[in-house]
């Protein structure tokens, strides 16, 4: 009982280069890709169900790995002020930033931040997107955080995309800890984290390492904690500053390092060594109109994994397209449109810990495949904005078409 999909060409991904199969097939079975190849060579199989895909470009799902799609309101009037020349950082200390997003997402309704959060999804999933991962950090209390994660565990029961759960209570100290951050590391530690653990609704741990945020040492209680639950961790590190945080998650066998704008060599080092993602968020270094571009060259050449994403937030990356931020990736990050695609892909499954589900088009992962009406796959990253898929499959299924 195998469905074939034909009339196509793919790339694979395999080991993060297209790998372009000129006239491709498919077989899946059930949720699961059986077999990809050249038509030629396809196996004997009982074929069921055959679908015509008329001649277009097959790839992977796209995988969105940093992204904090749940969050109440929105910092529009924020962005303003920002274009009349107040700091982020400004902004932050007088009270706003991730402060004023915290109230509103405190004060929404698990139903209002589900519905709101379906939309920006939307957009998504129309592009191509099939897994997706969405942190907590704007409840930063156990009740509130509970709500978002609650939230995310939703949507991921009622859409046909597969949702990561990240727990980023660690995200900034909230109101009532003002000047008390041990003390809030302290009730992450020893109380929310292994409490919304148990509750079933984390799958990995992140903390925001920042000099207006959190310390390396505090960061490395938050780690600790997690690889004793034998939770994941990954980490918002030299985004804004050089901090160290990288090599700290690369010690703790982090998934992934992001953002690394301020990244230095020897932790460069550090993260190839132990294997760490390097995810890299061009929606946030444009939007906050950032010129110290994280070290591509040296990535690079010291074989460091490149992801790419959306960083979908309120305040720093209101971003509705992981197609934009590919582009984005090449235009001002110099990355070619191979990594830009390796990096919402394979390197992204790997920065979720999921490289065995999905990422790639091999035979044993999730049959989430997107056909596209384009002719070269560099189109992908080439397009700035409109909608290129024609089909998107998510596990076996047509999800989408357009
Ligand atoms: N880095 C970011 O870019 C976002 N969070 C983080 O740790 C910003 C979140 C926000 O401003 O709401
Ligand atoms: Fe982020």
């Amino acid at each position: 009982m195998y469905t074939l999909w034909h009339h196509c060409r793919a790339v694979t991904m395999s080991s993060g280069k297209y790998n372009l199969l000129s006239n491709a097939a498919l077989l899946t079975h059930g949720a699961v890709i059986f077999w990809v190849g050249e038509y030629d060579e396809l196996p004997d199989a009982l074929i069921t169900h055959r679908i015509d895909l008329g001649g277009r470009l097959v790839t992977p799902g796209l995988v969105d790995c940093h992204t904090h799609a749940v969050f109440g309101g929105n910092r529009a009037a924020e962005f303003e002020q920002r274009l009349q020349g107040v700091s982020y950082a400004e902004i932050a200390a007088a009270g706003g930033g991730i402060a004023s997003t915290v109230r509103d997402t405190r004060a929404a309704s698990e139903q209002l931040l589900l519905k709101q959060a379906t939309q920006r999804i939307q957009a998504l999933r129309q592009e191509g997107v099939t897994t997706l991962e969405i942190k907590s950090g704007y409840g930063l209390d156990l009740e509130s955080e509970r709500k978002m994660l609650r939230v995310i565990r939703q949507l991921g029961r009622e859409l046909p995309i597969a949702i990561r759960s990240t727990c980023l209570a660690a995200h900034a100290v909230p109101s009532e800890y003002q000047g008390r951050s041990d003390d809030w590391i302290d009730h992450i530690c020893n109380q929310l984290l292994p409490e919304l653990y148990h509750e079933g609704l984390v799958d990995a741990v992140d903390a925001f390492c920042e000099h207006l945020a959190f310390s390396p040492t505090q960061v490395e209680r938050v780690f600790q904690v997690a690889t004793e639950l034998g939770l994941p961790v990954k980490l918002h590190a030299e985004q804004l500053s050089l901090q160290h945080g990288a090599v700290l998650a690369a010690r703790f066998h982090a998934l992934s390092a992001d953002h690394l704008e301020y990244l230095c060599e020897p932790d460069i080092a550090a993260m190839a060594q132990q294997g760490t993602v390097a995810v890299l968020l061009p929606g946030a270094y444009y939007f906050l109109r950032e010129t110290q571009q994280p070290p591509v060259d040296l990535l690079r050449q010291y074989g460091v994994p490149m992801a790419i994403s959306s960083d979908m937030n309120p305040g720093t990356s209101p971003m509705l397209s992981l197609r934009l931020v590919m582009n984005m990736a090449c235009t001002l990050f110099r990355m070619t449109p191979e990594e830009a695609l390796a990096g919402v892909t394979l390197y992204a499954a790997r920065a979720l810990g999921i490289e065995d589900r999905c990422g790639t088009l091999e035979p044993g992962k999730e049959a989430n495949f997107v056909a596209w009406d384009i002719e070269h796959p560099a189109e992908l990253s080439y397009w700035l904005g409109g909608t290129l898929s024609k089909h998107v499959i998510f596990q076996g299924e047509e999800v989408y078409y357009d």
